[in-house]
């Protein structure tokens, strides 16, 4: 085991201080309380869907490669807080959270995992796929660092028209060892692009601990040689990630270039539901589940007087009833038919002065 990298107390000093120092735009706006209490919302809802697909991977309704996110619902939360619609998501595998957290209906999100028509790629995509025109959600994506260029092509986009938006890239701490992570934070950095690198530091790429990978395990260093403002932040904590985050893209938008969150956080399942994950203490794993991001929330917000205890339980009532209506949806959904397998491979529309 890591000295201090795997340590789940290593990550509480860790947070707004160390933004404070760095940040050119200074306080943001505390969030309305209904925003908080939204928050909450935000997490129980990805998490209560997500222990649902360990049920359903069980009947086998969702096959294939299942990788939850439980224990970081707050990064998926907290970034997603500080977009608007006009801005665009970049994500990993590991997705489901930033789906439903960017707004992706949860019956889309359910019937893709279920592979069928209905869901968001017509079930094509399945878990590690999941894609969203409609809210600048573009995937979903199993190679890691895989989503890191193509964020950096979005963002050379839209910074070409010359639009103030910011393109949010999520990535895990696996990424760094990746030559995509170096080169697309070379050019984020050298042609000034509106990208949010947003590294969801778990400090485990499937059963390898990042101190066995990297001689550097500091990843905000990392982004700093290449000149990118880079913050550390409780990735256990909603309030500080959303703080944080809500900075950074506040800091994007004023011209400040790309910017580099690396948000500490833990997954408390294994890899993925084949990974029968023998690589870490379960003392570990108690320690970080002690930090489980939601009952602290929960807590902190009925201290704040924001929360009591009957809006809680109707909060849980109203997500376990979306769950439940999202499994029906996806049960009730169509698989494509085979007619069909070759649609989507080539364009389907009729360009001009072609001869097909
Ligand atoms: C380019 C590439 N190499 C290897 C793999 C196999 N692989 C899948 S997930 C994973 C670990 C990635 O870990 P990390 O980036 O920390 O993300 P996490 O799973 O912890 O969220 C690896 C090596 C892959 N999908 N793509
Ligand atoms: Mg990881």
């Amino acid at each position: 085991m890591s000295a201090g990298a795997n340590d789940a107390q290593g990550t509480t000093g860790v947070g707004i201080s160390s933004i404070d120092s760095l940040s050119p735009t200074g306080m943001a706006p505390a969030a309305a309380d209904a925003s908080r209490v939204g928050l909450l919302r935000d997490m129980l809802r990805i998490r209560r869907f997500e222990e649902r697909c360990v049920e359903l991977y069980s009947r086998t309704a969702i096959r294939g490669f299942l990788h939850l996110g439980i224990g970081e619902e707050a990064c998926a939360v907290g970034v997603m807080r500080a977009l608007t619609p006009a801005d665009a998501v970049v994500s990993t595998y590991r997705e489901h959270g930033h789906a439903l957290a960017r707004g992706i209906p949860m019956r889309a999100v359910m019937a893709e995992l279920e592979g069928k028509t209905e869901g968001t790629c017509h079930g094509r995509g399945g878990s590690m796929h999941i894609f969203d025109a409609g809210t600048r959600f573009y995937g979903g994506n199993a190679i890691v660092a895989g989503g890191l260029p193509l964020a950096v092509g979005i963002a050379l986009a839209d910074h070409l028209r010359g639009e103030r938006r910011v393109t949010a890239c999520f990535f895990g701490d696996g990424a760094v060892a990746e030559g995509e992570f170096h080169e697309s934070m070379n050019l984020a950095a050298l042609w000034h692009l509106p990208v949010l690198f947003c590294c969801e530091n778990n400090l485990y790429a499937m059963g390898t601990a990042l101190d066995r990978s990297e001689s550097e395990t500091d990843l905000s260093l990392k982004a700093a040689s290449y000149r990118v403002p880079a913050w550390e932040v409780d990735g256990m904590d909603v309030d500080a990630v959303a703080d944080a985050a809500t900075r950074a893209a506040e800091a994007i938008r004023g011209g400040g270039g790309p910017h580099f969150l690396e948000m500490r956080t833990y997954r408390f399942r294994a890899h993925s539901m084949y990974d029968p994950d023998r690589y870490r203490d379960k003392e570990e794993i108690e320690r970080w589940k002690q930090r489980d991001p939601i009952p602290a929330f929960e807590q902190r917000l009925g201290l704040q007087g924001l929360l009591g205890e009957a809006e809680l339980e109707r909060m849980e009532t109203d997500i376990a009833a979306e769950v439940d209506d999202a499994v029906s949806f996806a049960d009730a959904g169509s698989l494509e038919d085979v007619v069909d397998l070759t649609r989507f491979v080539v364009s389907e529309q009729i360009v001009e002065g072609s001869t097909r």
